[in-house]
């Protein structure tokens, strides 16, 4: 059935920990082995043995227009008769910039690096620079990478791992870090009134995606900013996930939230290794060189990342990309409700555009907690059995699905056709 995956899995747990360069990919919360992908078109991955799946992770978001976009192939193929990389300026970079500064009215100024990572670490040293504090916040299942003072009761590979923190983490780093509940008012109320003039800033994934999809509550997020404003902490929206995802603008674009630095990635390197931070030019001048706060990259602004970012933001801008998004989003998130309901299964769902979310639990789902009371046991039969049936979910309860451009129709209809033969399979 999988004999090369097989094959490849035993070779790479020998040369790569854990046989894979991302903890999540290692598919140990849901007991499989990996699938190794050999090449992917439109909505689909296929895998080396050969085996077709409709692909609902796309490479973890970036991939929202599918697999090998024309216009993104052939941006590719046109910046790389130009070199791979020149540790230079290009026109590119600019113009890449300029696409975000454009879409995103917060953000005036920005820099790009090489991961999600280094966005958020590097917007967090600014904002400790420009305030001159060392406290941060952050929220429990959120994931914002592997920076240490934000290896702190994580989501995404943290949470799927059940690893607390990270071992390597100096408790000396920690104790600047404060986690508390997401969507919890009263809990962030009382945490800046506490610390709040200690507080550098509070980051937040404004849509959480890495303890599964759980949207803000209302008036969650303008509550964060008014806190940020009482107590003189900078607001960083880790838009890593929901930049150009949930809308054109992010999600501060669709909740009218302006924050004082925001982190891209993902999304606007159209599946080449990108991040970036943006915000404020009175915030943004204080990065080296222009100002002291240090940051670099040796391939920050890769031409060839800017290329696939620039031709995927081009057709993102078209009209009406993002309502048939969020349509065939939603033909997919109550037809597995429907699914769920007629065979009984007790499923929690949510959708923000196209990214979407299915807990095994009783809803709502508004926290790490709530998220938490999910049957993983079940998350990973479910799993299983939907890779069986050409289905590729992410591996964890803890993560989204995502929706691309290239998921037609007739993928949506597989989709919940294979659900419902799976959720019969799990009834009571
Ligand atoms: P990277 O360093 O993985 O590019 O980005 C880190 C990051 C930051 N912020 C948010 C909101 C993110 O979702 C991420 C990374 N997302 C995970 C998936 N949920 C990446 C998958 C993985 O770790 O392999």
């Amino acid at each position: 059935m999988h004999a090369k995956s097989k094959a490849l899995f035993q070779r790479a747990q020998q040369l790569i920990p854990g046989g894979v360069n991302s903890p999540v990919r290692a598919c140990r919360s849901v007991g499989t082995d990996p699938l190794f992908i050999s090449h992917a078109q439109g909505c689909r991955l296929y895998d080396a043995d050969g085996h077709a799946l409709i692909d609902y992770v796309g490479s973890w978001g970036p991939m929202i227009l599918g697999h090998r976009h024309p216009a993104v192939v052939e941006a590719l193929a046109r910046a790389l008769d130009q070199g791979t990389s020149f540790g230079a300026p290009t026109a590119l970079e600019v113009e890449l910039a300029q696409m975000v500064v454009d879409a995103v009215p917060s953000v005036e100024m920005i820099r790009m690096v090489n991961s999600g990572t280094e966005a958020t670490m590097s917007a967090i040293r600014l904002a400790r620079a420009v305030t001159g504090r060392d406290m941060i916040v952050k929220f429990d299942g959120c994931y914002h990478g592997h920076a240490d003072s934000l290896l702190v009761a994580a989501g995404s590979g943290v949470a799927t791992l059940a690893i607390p923190g990270s071992p390597g983490v100096p408790q000396s780093l920690v104790n600047h870090t404060l986690s508390i509940p997401f969507n919890d008012a009263a809990a962030v109320e009382q945490a800046m009134a506490v610390h709040g003039d200690h507080i550098a800033a509070l980051i937040v994934e404004p849509v959480a995606g890495n303890m599964g999809l759980v949207p803000p509550r209302q008036g969650f997020l303008h509550l964060l900013r008014r806190l940020c404003d009482r107590y003189g902490s900078l607001l960083i929206f880790d838009e890593v996930m929901t930049g150009f995802r949930v809308a054109y603008g992010g999600a501060q674009a669709l909740y009218g939230i302006w924050p004082d630095l925001s982190c891209f990635g993902k999304i606007i390197g159209g599946g080449l290794p990108v991040g970036a931070y943006g915000g404020r030019r009175e915030l943004m001048e204080q990065v080296a060189p222009r100002g002291p706060v240090y940051q670099a990259g040796t391939l920050s602004g890769n031409p060839l990342a800017m290329a696939a970012g620039i031709a995927t933001l081009k057709e993102l801008a078209k009209p009406g990309v993002y309502e048939s998004l969020a349509q065939s989003s939603q033909v997919l998130i109550s037809g597995l409700d429907k699914a769920a309901q007629k065979a009984g299964i007790i499923v929690s769902t949510a959708q923000v555009g196209s990214m979407l979310g299915l807990f095994f639990t009783e809803g709502p789902v508004h926290s790490f907690a709530d998220a938490k009371r999910s049957d993983l046991k079940r998350f990973s039969t479910y799993y299983q059995k939907m890779i069986d049936s050409g289905i590729y979910l992410a591996p964890s309860q803890f993560e989204a699905i995502f929706v691309s451009a290239a998921h037609d129709a007739h993928a949506i209809a597989a989709t919940v056709a294979a659900a419902e033969s799976v959720f019969a399979l799990l009834s009571p």
